[in-house]
């Protein structure tokens, strides 16, 4: 006995992605998946599969395949060479002709308990003309564009692989806002981490010292405040080499950011701000100033080379490093200092502290202080 199937065991899971007697429009010379599945109770044995084809305004049904017994048996009648049959119950059509417009059937036939039961599934297919064709090729072609712009666009943000090699922040801010760390290049070539700001007055900062918490020990000596020590990302000194190296090879403001512990900020700003060559000690050259800190550095910190503890070049009988633990541009022993020992609460110093005494007058220790500088 054969019926056209209410059997609760046989179901179409494809229904949801091909409803049946729907329209499948596809374009001459794709490829085209008629994708029906179907799912059958343990209690359910699978007698067959057909697949037929009917041509638009025609009544009969041409057999294309039929598998059974685990046999596929494509009819010789079928003119559907370039068909891929999946026994479990999809239909691929290849490269399809106009003329393979029409509407495919898929149907399955199960035995239950002595009772065969049938389901038909079809599908109206409409091979579409040429101009289609020639949509889908453009639509292909753009989604070529797209990903070439897409893999460009990555090799932009993965600079490291890109010809174009920043110098400092403000050439990072050409293509990254992202303020952290970020690689610039000295002109020789060599690669240097840097943390750039591009949230400040614009952005374009290269960071170049920070104190923030005393976790790093700037009581260093000389070669260490050449090459520079410190986590970018935290408390670090930049190197007076990489100093001298950038500012060198062009004309850069400087940007001194503090905070104390009584909630206050300020800053003091730069018009020019550069590092000589090792041979002059690693000279300071900085004027025009602008701020709220009050100017701390040019008066008596400006054409000063650098001292650290082990290396006096200060103009003072004392050796001012060694005293503040700390290297910097001292003239005399001036009490501005972003390089000294950190304290970890409020309070004033006569010395030894980082300070910037020009701000209120006095020696308080400073919370925060940071120094950055971009070119002008
Ligand atoms: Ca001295």
């Amino acid at each position: 006995m054969e019926g056209v199937g209410v059997s609760s065991a046989l179901q179409w899971t494809s229904d949801d992605r091909l409803q049946n007697g729907q329209t499948v429009t596809v374009c001459t010379g794709r490829n085209v998946t008629l994708d029906w599945t179907y799912d059958t109770d343990p209690a359910e044995h699978l007698v067959d599969v057909e697949w037929y084809y009917k041509a638009p305004g025609n009544t009969t049904e041409t057999l294309l395949a039929t598998y059974a017994n685990q046999q596929l048996v494509v009819s010789p009648t079928a003119r559907q060479q370039d068909a891929v049959f999946v026994p479990n119950a999809g239909l691929r059509l290849l490269h399809v002709p106009p003329d393979y417009s029409g509407v495919y059937t898929v149907k399955v036939k199960v035995d239950l308990h002595g009772s065969v039961i049938s389901l038909r599934r079809s599908v109206v297919l409409d091979v579409s003309d040429l101009a289609c064709n020639e949509t889908e090729y453009e639509i292909s072609e753009l989604k070529a564009r797209v990903q070439k712009l897409e893999s460009k666009f990555e090799l932009f943000t993965n600079w490291q692989d890109f010809s174009f090699k920043p110098e400092t922040c403000a050439d990072v801010q050409r293509y990254s806002v992202k303020n952290g760390p970020h690689t610039v290049y000295m002109k020789d070539g060599t690669p240097v981490s840097v943390y750039c700001d591009h949230t400040t007055e614009s952005g374009g900062w290269t960071v170049i010292q920070r104190r923030c918490d005393g976790s790093v020990e700037f009581n260093r000596n000389w070669f260490q405040y050449v090459d520079g020590f410190g986590p970018v990302t935290g408390e670090f000194w930049i190197g007076l080499d990489i100093l001298h190296h950038m500012t060198s090879e062009r004309s850069f403001q400087l940007r001194v950011e503090m905070a104390d512990f009584r909630n206050n900020s300020g800053f003091a700003e730069y018009q020019t701000f550069s590092v000589g060559h090792w041979t002059t000690g690693y000279m300071l050259h900085v004027s025009g100033y602008n701020g709220t800190a009050g100017d701390c550095l040019s008066p008596k910190n400006n054409n000063q080379a650098f001292s650290t503890p082990d290396r006096d070049n200060d103009m003072a009988t004392a050796h001012c490093a060694n005293i503040d633990k700390a290297g910097w541009w001292y003239g005399y022993c001036t009490r501005a200092n972003g390089n000294a020992p950190y304290k970890f609460h409020d309070g004033e110093s006569s010395y030894g502290v980082i300070s910037w005494p020009c701000w209120f007058g006095d020696h308080r220790f400073l919370k925060t202080f940071e120094m950055k500088i971009r070119p002008v």
